[in-house]
């Protein structure tokens, strides 16, 4: 071990994970907390954005003595490529995401699945008939074709703006186009960008930077939309509901099973192959007393949105929940899987599976899902876990704490249907002041900070300040884990708040999904906006991601400021080294698009700054601050 290592009450606020991260010292195993001890201090330049990989007349890195790379590049270039092509690996996160569902939903309308079927109907028609799809007198099937068609379109080249565009205000769809940023279809964007940073194309940092704008949105109204949208009408549209979380979850006595990743093509048919009798008597057979799923990450944010399943944690839970010893498998999709799993599952008896070709994991074993499928397969993985029971070494196993109960299940239709069918109690409450703004807050851990300090401490500040929070992806484990996704938890509220969760029966604390389901966010935030006839950057509104990670969360952050909604980040990315890149994102965006970025470590002092906005905007409107 070396010489930096912290002290576990410094690795994470809470319990489960303090006595996982004790027992893996015990056991041996190897966490991203040691990791990173052994990769700091980091590479400044890598740091700072001013190394440039691009081509082979290179590696450059500019610093005083060497201002430009061989050729000729400063560092605003070489940075905002860089930026340019990290927002491009978040926006196809998303976006190829959203492209599976599409093609899943595809193979439903055409037949070809007997395993995928639709589950809300009525959400087709209606987002059919919003897409300008003919729905009268027709065949669903007819309907699921055609809405399929459209949203291919928004991938490819032959569109002016992506299809939901049309659900942002008038005012700001114009803006857009004056800036050059209205998405067209997310594969050209993503390309485009690939190819604006290659050696000789796009030699302005500001130009670039705006191309990532315009990417970005492509990915928030398009990509990420439509994977939100179809896994509605394939899976279900969340309805509120509770559930359970942290590592009490797992069961000693039971099969343990752990879904991870993000689309809920894989983990949806697990679920339905752990509930059936066959299986259950199988587990029995080889003494469990039964078969137990639960979910981590955003995977497990999807299944617990839509079916209740317990979650066992958040990014930096998924080596720990390993660590109890109690897990027989892990499946996974794709995205946010540490390659260490495979690592950490084999210092135990836990098997990891793999399930899509383009996210496979040596060492782990490969169970492809197709469409055709996924029924087959999702039998065949939990039979496999099923016979890893009898390996299981009891004197190995140890479950922390008691789960955590918690609310769920907020998608913008269930909120509607709260209040009773229309935003006005919304608008009225926000009018009054007894809700005085919401914000967003989305995302990750990092091992940098002290494991979900931020993201629990921002939750409950702003809440105390009659802020609405809204949460997605792994932030949503520390506010449940924090008690704060439950009614009850209105009393942590500030008074205006806390009287409008009182009459909603609402917690102060609204879980809105997984990580592309920050599309609910923005579109919510356009239906409030053309209910108030104003802009989208003109409410009361931020964003935060205080923890964040991944390409994916700065894609996110990028598309919410391009949106107009202020957004909050714990740490910069690596973006430092050029000037002219910070200081568009920290100001110059303002005057474009009507956001910008912030970035302060500190959840209390963030707190301040999203409330100094949150008033700047609500005196604009002519509300009391
Ligand atoms: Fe990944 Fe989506 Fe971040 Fe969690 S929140 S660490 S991106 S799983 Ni999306
Ligand atoms: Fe160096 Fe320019 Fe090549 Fe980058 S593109 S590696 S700065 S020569």
């Amino acid at each position: 071990m070396n010489d930096k290592k912290r002290k576990i009450e410094d690795m994470s606020i809470w319990e489960d994970a303090q006595l996982m991260l004790a027992k893996a010292e015990r056991d041996g195993v190897e966490t991203a907390w040691d990791r990173l001890g052994q990769q700091t201090p980091h590479c400044r330049f890598g740091e700072t954005g001013v190394c440039c990989r691009i081509c082979t007349m290179g590696p450059c890195r500019i610093s005083k003595k060497a201002p430009l790379g061989v050729c000729g590049a400063d560092a605003d270039v070489i940075v905002a490529r860089n930026f340019g092509r990290f927002l491009a690996g978040g926006a196809a996160g998303h976006s190829d995401h959203g492209r599976d569902c599409i093609e899943a939903f595809h193979a439903v309308a055409y037949g070809e699945t007997r395993d995928y079927g639709i589950t809300d109907q009525a959400k087709m028609v209606r987002i059919a008939q919003e897409l300008g799809i003919a729905t009268e007198d027709r065949d669903a099937m007819d309907i699921a074709r055609d809405l399929a068609d459209e949203m291919f379109e928004s991938f490819g080249s032959r569109r002016e703006e992506v299809a939901f565009v049309h659900r942002v205000p008038e005012v700001q769809r114009k803006r857009w186009k004056e800036l050059g940023i209205m998405p067209r279809g997310v594969d050209r964007e993503i390309t485009e960008m690939m190819h604006r940073t290659h050696m000789g194309c796009d030699n302005d940092a500001a130009n670039t930077l705006l191309h990532g704008a315009r990417m970005s949105l492509a990915d928030g109204w398009a990509g990420s939309m439509i994977a939100t949208e179809l896994s509605d009408i394939l899976f279900g549209t969340p309805a509120p509901h509770m559930s359970r979380v942290n590592l009490g979850v797992l069961k000693a006595d039971q099969v343990n099973i752990l879904v991870h990743g993000h689309n809920p093509i894989v983990s949806e048919k697990i679920l339905e192959a752990v509930q059936e009798p066959d299986l259950t008597a199988l587990a029995k057979e080889k003494g469990a007393a039964g078969i137990n799923l639960a979910g981590l990450c955003c995977t497990g944010n999807e299944l617990m949105m839509r079916k209740g399943i317990p979650m066992a944690g958040n990014h930096l839970m998924t080596e720990l929940a390993l660590v109890t010893g109690a897990v027989e498998l892990i499946v996974v999709d794709y995205q946010c899987i540490m390659p260490s799993l495979v690592q950490v599952g084999s210092c135990y008896h836990t098997r990891m599976v793999t399930t899509a070709d383009k996210a496979r994991f040596t060492g782990a074993e490969h169970v492809k899902f197709e469409m055709h499928n996924g029924m087959e397969q999702a039998r065949k993985v939990v039979r496999m876990a099923i016979e890893r029971f009898p390996l299981r070494n009891p004197d190995r196993v140890d479950i922390p704490s008691e789960p955590v109960e918690l609310m769920t299940g907020f998608s913008n239709e269930a909120l509607l249907e709260a209040m009773g069918g229309s935003p006005a109690p919304l608008i009225d409450a926000i009018k009054a002041g007894k809700m005085r703004g919401a914000v967003g807050i989305v995302g990750c851990n990092n091992p940098k900070y002290q494991h979900d300090y931020c993201n629990l401490n921002l939750v409950k500040e702003l809440i105390k300040k009659d802020i609405l929070v809204i949460v997605t992806g792994c932030v949503t484990t520390a506010a449940g884990k924090g008690g704060l996704l439950v009614p009850g938890a209105a009393e942590h509220a500030g008074p205006g708040l806390m009287e409008i969760c009182g009459a909603l029966g609402i917690p102060p604390v609204l879980h809105m999904g997984s990580c592309v389901d920050n599309a609910r966010i923005l579109q919510l935030g356009a239906l409030l906006a053309n209910e108030l006839g104003v802009a989208i950057s003109d409410l009361p509104l931020a964003a935060s991601s205080p923890e964040w990670y991944s390409e994916k969360a700065a894609t996110i952050g990028t598309y919410a400021v391009a949106s107009g909604i202020f957004t909050h980040l714990g740490h910069p990315p690596n973006i430092t080294g050029s000037e002219i890149v910070t200081g568009l994102a920290l100001k110059g965006l303002d005057e474009l698009v009507g956001a910008c970025f912030c970035i302060e470590s500190d959840p209390f002092r963030a707190t301040e700054l999203i409330d100094e906005r949150i008033r700047m905007k609500r005196e604009a409107l002519g509300l009391e601050p």
